[in-house]
């Protein structure tokens, strides 16, 4: 079929009029042009001639955030106008990159603000660049609550996302010598252009202190008097909805002491205790926690935990209360979902202020709860299961710890009914895990409290039934449901892959942008070599704008016709970089052996952040770079293979690496992964996957056919029998002469001459505790890489590589958003 003339029908058939299409409005282009120069001299106080890139940028900013603000409002009436309920998602993390951008976007504003700034005489891509990602989450969890809260707008949902405002994001990674080394992240540093701050919104939030049990002739209560208060300070940030479709608020808080308390010392002039008071209170929202390794157990934590619930569930309840004035009116007006267990104290503090405040009885308060609260778990992973010491409860949320006893009085009672006098249904059942020093469980806390629990992938989801969740979902039956992860393709596919979306555009009509089951359209072009020719031209372009930043950033010179294969995500040993660092330096091996034979050129790409205190995985990192440095010096294999290992990964580093992608590596240890959405990402922008049998890939090789992924190795059942025969891996070692090759290179210190000692350990797991089944999978691995090899360059891999695109609509977080609304959430 001839793509222009199809192009030509669709156009003229299905486009919305659209300013867009026509190129922007030339009044437009001068009215910003204008605005912004005002905001250069008027806001920032500084002549247009001497403005830096910076200044440019915030004025630009500035000027877009009014535009922003006018529709908000506008939403926001008209929300509590309708009284329609709204959805309130509470996470501990948003990974949200740069803003200015995804709302100039939204707003199909790009084309104009890029022309005015050039009119101004500045560069567009230069001043975007200098926004600084907010990296205020550790990696797929937080990027999920950012997808989101973007999904919700643009399907015009009301809802509020509530979160810390970290002083401090995500640490900034740098490698030395191929060690990882972390520096503070210091986003606000040159301001935030997208916050207002809301002087006149903020909560009191109390710690530690005692309760006391006051019994009068009409009833009882609990009053708790606490020893320690802060205050909890809004700051709103807009998410713009696909054009513009609806503003949502991000409403995160921000620490302060309580003015009087620091002022009374710093009166009696101990200007050190009123700065120690100042600096206690503020470190709650000073840092994001890097902990992706072990729950951490830190009290700060727990401190952050409670801060960022009270504080929203008491702004909550206000404007409920505001707007309707009927407390037991909640679960029809407020939908509450816990992204993960971090918020879980939102049921026991969503009860103390239904009993404490509004002195509902106990049975009432807990239905409203429970209609009120969702929650999602994430992991399986039991050392990532949060787990409190009571006796940190007692000390900092006295009340908390009893409404919690209370709980599980009515639990226990619940499961001794079910299942009289089975003591392990009760001990696994209980809200206290007595084993080894007693602990409160949150994750059953966020069960036991909510009236939906979600998985994030169908794997996952059956899992949880049958694993961490089986006895309470014998408890309580019918609560555990799935709701398979999404990504927001406005991001991830129409902005950070421009050149792609132009050609979807022209094949499936500007529909494509609104409905991403259109790009089913494409199914027909999979065939077509002319279409081939084009879909590879802007993968080719993208490579060579990454191959560009590679060698800028790593002085490494690589060449864009080569398979680009690209492991980006946390340094985690279930994730396996070591197994893909394993097959690299097989390769390595091979072509040394053989250099002339007919290798196909590949450029392997990691990248992505370890936790600061989780050893192996910055030991893994070390390995990447020394294993990169070895081959990328050694001229012998004539540049057939090359290694990056590229510093810093976030956001903005995946929205130039997705595009580029021609072989996307998700190859974690089948049961382990929840979901993942990196995949989604990768496969949407037209990259063939190689992976395991593990969460969201099972769904992923439903959606594009198996024919166009490469699937191998062991299944999750098959991992949970072999672990149980043993962690020993010598059969797999012996069976596998390629594997001990590569093993024993490790061993003798091949790649670290300087430190022949230094992979020693890494070698002693895999031989001997392949916990992670590195050595198990290897042989499989290998194997489906050659047949990525023999796939590469042919017609045959531009055919799955569309059908990739076509049929990954389903991964839409629209569609996710779309479930979560219907099922859980009722708006
Ligand atoms: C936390 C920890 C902490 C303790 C030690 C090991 C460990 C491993 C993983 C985690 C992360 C837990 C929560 C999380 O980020 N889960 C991710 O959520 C994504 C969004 O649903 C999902 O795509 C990823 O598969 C899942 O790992």
């Amino acid at each position: 079929m001839n793509i222009a003339k199809t192009a030509d029908r669709t156009v003229g058939q299905r486009a919305p009029a659209s300013p867009a299409a026509d190129g922007p409005d030339p009044a437009e282009i001068a009215a910003v042009r204008d605005d912004i120069r005002a905001k250069i001299t008027r806001v920032l106080g500084q002549e247009t001639e001497r403005a830096s890139l910076h200044d440019w940028y915030l004025a630009a900013a500035l000027s877009l955030r009014e535009r922003i603000a006018t529709r908000w409002l506008a939403d926001g009436r008209s929300a509590r106008v309708t009284g329609r309920k709204r959805v309130y998602y509470l996470s501990l993390e948003f990974l949200i990159g740069r803003l200015f951008t995804d709302a100039l976007s939204n707003l199909q504003l790009m084309e104009t603000y890029a022309r005015a700034l050039r009119e101004l005489g500045v560069d567009f891509r230069e001043v975007k660049d200098v926004e600084p990602d907010a990296a205020l989450g550790n990696g797929g969890l937080g990027r999920l609550a950012a997808c989101f809260m973007e999904s919700m707008a643009s399907l015009a949902i009301p809802a509020v996302g509530y979160g810390i405002r970290y002083e401090h994001g995500l640490f900034r990674q740098a490698i030395a010598q191929g060690w990882q080394q972390e520096f503070p992240e210091r986003w606000l540093e040159g301001g935030n252009p997208w916050e207002f701050e809301r002087f006149d919104i903020g909560y009191d939030i109390h710690f530690g202190g005692r309760i006391e049990h006051r019994t009068s002739p009409h009833s009882d209560s609990v009053a708790w008097i606490p020893g320690e208060t802060v205050r909890a300070a809004a700051f709103d940030t807009p998410i713009v909805g696909w054009r513009g479709a609806h503003v949502n608020a991000l409403r995160l808080w921000s620490a302060r002491p309580v003015a009087p308390l620091a002022l009374d010392a710093f009166n009696h002039g101990d200007y050190a205790g009123a700065s120690a008071q100042i600096a206690r209170a503020e470190a709650i929202s000073k840092f994001l926690y890097p902990s992706d390794e072990t729950a951490a157990g830190r009290e700060l934590r727990l401190r952050q935990e409670y801060f960022f619930v009270s504080a929203s569930l008491q702004d909550i309840l206000a404007r409920h209360m505001r707007e309707h004035g009927d407390i037991r009116a909640l679960p029809a007006r407020a939908a509450i979902q816990l992204n993960d267990t971090h918020p879980s104290l939102a049921v026991p503090e969503l009860l103390r202020l239904l009993v404490d405040r509004y002195d509902l009885p106990w049975p009432q308060a807990r239905r409203i709860a429970e209609e009120t609260i969702a929650y999602t778990n994430h992991t399986l992973l039991p050392e990532a299961l949060e787990t409190w010491p009571v006796e940190l409860f007692e000390r900092l949320l006295p009340r908390h710890l009893d409404i919690i006893y209370r709980l599980n009085t009515d639990n226990l009672a619940a499961a001794e009914r079910q299942r009289p006098g089975d003591i392990r249904f009760r001990a696994a059942t209980s809200l206290i895990d007595e084993t080894g020093g007693r602990r409160v469980r949150m994750g059953h806390l966020a069960f036991i409290g909510s009236h939906r629990i979600n998985g994030v992938s169908a794997m996952h989801s059956e899992l949880m039934k049958h694993t961490v969740f089986a006895d309470l979902n014998a408890l309580y039956p019918n609560r555990i449901t799935n709701k398979t992860n999404g990504i927001t393709f406005r991001r991830w596919l129409h902005q950070c892959n421009p050149g792609l979306t132009a050609l979807l555009r022209e094949v499936c009509g500007e529909r494509v942008l609104d409905d991403p089951t259109v790009l089913k359209e494409l199914e027909p072009f999979a065939n077509d070599s002319a279409f081939q020719a084009r879909f590879r031209t802007v993968k080719q372009d993208n490579k060579a704008r990454l191959a560009g930043d590679l060698l800028r950033t790593l002085s490494l010179a690589v060449d864009p016709a080569a398979l680009f294969d690209i492991q980006i995500k946390r340094i985690h040993e279930y994730k396996r970089q070591l197994l893909n660092a394993l097959d690299t330096i097989a390769r390595y091996l091979a072509i040394r052996d053989n250099p002339n034979a007919d290798w196909v050129p590949r450029v392997k790409i990691f990248a992505g952040k370890a936790a600061p205190s989780y050893r192996q995985a910055k030991l893994i990192i070390k390995l990447i770079n020394d294993i990169a440095d070895t081959i990328n010096r050694d001229a012998s294999i004539r540049g057939l293979l090359k290694v990056a290992f590229v510093p810093n990964y976030n956001v903005s580093a995946a929205e130039v690496m997705v595009p580029a992608c021609d072989l996307s590596e998700q190859i974690s240890t089948a049961g382990m992964e929840a979901s993942g959405t990196g995949n989604m990402k990768l496969a949407l922008n037209g990259a063939l996957t190689i992976g395991t049998l593990d969460g969201a890939n099972i769904e992923i090789r439903d959606a594009v056919g198996a024919d166009n992924i490469f699937i191998f190795g062991m299944t999750a059942d098959e991992v949970v029998e072999r672990r149980r025969a043993g962690l020993d891996a010598s059969d797999a070692i012996a069976a596998s002469p390629m594997l001990a090759r590569v093993i024993e290179a490790l061993d003798r210190g091949t790649f670290s001459p300087d430190d022949p000692a230094r992979f020693a350990p890494i070698a002693h797991s895999l031989r001997y505790l392949d916990h992670y089944m590195v050595s198990a999978d290897f042989d499989a691995y290998h194997h489906a890489q050659a047949q990525v090899d023999e796939r590469w360059g042919t017609a045959a891999w531009e055919t799955s590589a569309i059908l990739n695109t076509a049929r990954m609509g389903w991964f839409s977080a629209d569609r996710t958003i779309r479930d979560y609304a219907s099922d859980i959430w009722g708006v």
